[in-house]
């Protein structure tokens, strides 16, 4: 049986920071009240399960942040103002570009006076230079604001915390579900309080299912906005019929279907009435395209539609 999502939340610890968070998504939201700017929740990377309250060990899941932190840039570059809700250490827009690398390489030194002077290496200035305008402009006109999360509960909370302080802002508002986020959780009075040992042999750790949030999420909180969803499946035969079974139960905007292997080339636009597909041919991922430049231009077309579309009720 589906568990009850509002006494999940009440059995959920809190992040210590909610309150401060809270307050400053409704500064961020403050400022969208003009009307016309459109916004983007993109949430990204991967939420994590402790298995016990001192938290030693834990189950996690293979999100890097990629589709999240390349969208966010994408989102960016159409105009969107973006709350980029991702998981502590996956990868951010902007400084995505200089993961692969080791940082002390990226820099070198001079001198002056006797002094030792730090500068890019020539490498990576031009491309840093790049990243680090796009990033300070997107900070500067406001556009940009951050939250991070590590586990389920916490990433549960700020998504319904951020999704409530842009409900005001109704059809201009995309949520863009990227996270790859746990169905599974050991219950708080389940949960060992110390590092499990091994002395006493295996454990047995019972996972719970984690109800769906999609549903309170399109129904109470954000009921005006456009909601897409992601379903990642390994199995091909099962992908677009749980993409749309997906849509049937929640009545969201759309699901973004993608295989595990294939995520970063191929994605399937779900939606009521249609599918159609989305990818690279290999030689534009040769070229070092992203697939995300090309589902960013296909929702904010599909967003303006939305907008402009009569309200039927
Ligand atoms: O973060 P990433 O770029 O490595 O992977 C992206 C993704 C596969 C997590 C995302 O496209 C996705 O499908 N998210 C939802 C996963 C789910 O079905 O829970």
């Amino acid at each position: 049986m589906e568990p009850n999502w509002e006494e999940f939340y009440a059995n959920q610890p809190k992040p210590s920071d909610l309150e401060s968070s809270k307050k400053l998504l409704n500064d961020f939201v403050e400022r969208y009240s003009d009307g016309h700017t459109r916004i983007a929740l993109v949430t990204s990377g991967g939420t994590t399960v402790p298995l016990e309250h001192n938290t030693v060990r834990f189950v996690d899941n293979f999100s890097a942040g990629t589709r999240g932190s390349v969208s966010t840039e994408y989102f960016l570059e159409h105009g969107y103002a973006v709350i980029f809700m991702y998981r502590i250490k996956s990868l951010e827009p902007f400084s995505r570009h200089f993961t692969g690398q080791k940082f002390l390489d990226m820099l070198d030194l001079t001198e002056r006076d006797g002094k030792p002077q730090l500068t890019v290496s020539e490498t990576y200035s031009e491309d840093v230079a790049q990243a680090l305008i796009k990033y300070k402009s997107a900070l500067k006109q406001g556009k940009l604001f951050q939250l991070s999360f590590t586990t389920l509960s916490e990433y549960l909370w700020l998504l319904r915390a951020a999704s409530q302080a842009l409900a005001p802002l109704g059809k201009r508002v995309i949520l863009y579900l990227a996270a790859a986020v746990s169905d599974f959780y050991v219950p708080s009075n389940e949960m060992s309080v110390h590092k499990i040992g091994s002395a006493v042999g295996a454990p047995k750790i019972a996972l719970h299912l984690v109800p769906k949030i999609l549903k309170p999420l399109v129904n109470l909180w954000v009921p005006k906005a456009f909601v897409i969803s992601f379903k990642l499946e390994t199995d091909e035969n099962l992908l677009i019929s749980k993409a749309r079974a997906s849509l049937n139960t929640y009545n969201h905007k759309l699901v973004i279907a993608n295989m595990l292997q294939t995520r970063k080339q191929k994605v399937t636009m779900v939606d009521k009435d249609k599918d159609y597909v989305i990818s690279l041919t290999n030689e534009q991922m040769n070229r070092g395209e992203e697939i995300e430049k090309y589902i960013i231009d296909d929702l904010v077309k599909r967003h303006e539609e939305f907008l402009s579309a009569k309200e039927t009720s």
